[in-house]
Formats: structure tokens, sequence, C-alpha cells
């Protein structure tokens, strides 16, 4: 193989690996152990990049736990009403679609304030 050749596979596996860190990845919320009470959600949101077009999972027991959306004083605050938008299915997905930060919180019982809440900074 040519030392042109060989550069120029070099560029496309480059390029294409770019490519494929950029959209399109899903973040399971808290890995294994999912959305529920305890888990550091912080500590797992260090770990991730989340770019515009990847999408956000939040797996849960419906019957334990739930999902708001809310903005930063009640994220600090716990407050969950009025909040930006609620979901409960347990299976609940959002495809991050504008660079901002956003914040989560659970809406059942002491939740929140035992630390089951989620801010996350979506990258362009
Ligand atoms: C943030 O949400 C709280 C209620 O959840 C609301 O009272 C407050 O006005 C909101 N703040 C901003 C800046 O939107
Ligand atoms: C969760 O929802 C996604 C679609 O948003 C679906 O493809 C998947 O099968 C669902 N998983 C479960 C366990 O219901
Ligand atoms: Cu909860």
């Amino acid at each position: 193989m040519s030392i042109f050749t060989c550069l120029l596979l070099i560029c496309v596996t480059a390029s294409l690996s770019l490519v494929s860190a950029r959209g399109g990845e899903t973040h399971v919320v808290g890995g294994d152990e999912g959305w529920t009470q305890f888990p550091n959600y912080g500590d797992w949101a260090q770990g991730q990049t989340f770019h515009v077009g990847d999408t956000l999972l939040f797996n849960y027991d419906e019957d334990l736990h739930s999902v708001i959306q809310v903005n930063e004083t009640a994220y600090e605050d716990c407050i969950k009403e009025p909040n930006l938008a609620a979901f409960s299915s347990g299976n609940d997905s959002f495809r991050l679609a504008e660079a901002s930060r956003q914040w989560y919180i659970c809406g059942v019982g002491d939740h929140c304030e035992n630390g089951q809440k989620l801010s996350i900074n979506v990258l362009p």
C-alpha cells in the first residue's frame, strides 16, 4: 500500500468516527441502574457528552418514579408544579433538540430532595 493510500485511509477512518460521534447517540439515564433514588446523576452526567440529535432515555418503574422537566430554580428547590413537561410511562425518551442546559427531577415523594435529579448540558 502506498503512503498516500495509507494516509487517505487514516483520514477517512478519522472523519467517519467524528461523524458517528455526533448525534444519534442514546443516553440511558443512570446506565444499568436507570432512573431511581440514590445514584448520583451528577457523576453519571459527567461521564457523558450530550449533543443535539442525541436521545435521552429515562428507564424506571412507573409505579415508583416519574420524570419532570423543570427550570434551574425548580431543580434546585425541587418544585414540581408548574413545570415544563411531565412524563410517567417508565420508558420516556426525548430527542435533544437544542443546545442548552436542561433540568429533570423525579416527581414522586421526596425523591428529588433525596437527589433524584439530573442536570445536563447539551452541546451543538
Ligand atoms: C421556574 O419554575 C418555577 C416553578 O417551577 C416558576 O415559579 C418560575 O417562575 C420559573 N422561573 C423562570 C425564570 O422561568
Ligand atoms: C421504550 O420505548 C422505545 C420507543 O421510544 C421502544 O422502542 C422500546 O421498545 C420501549 N421499551 C420498552 C421496554 O417498552
Ligand atoms: Cu423517584
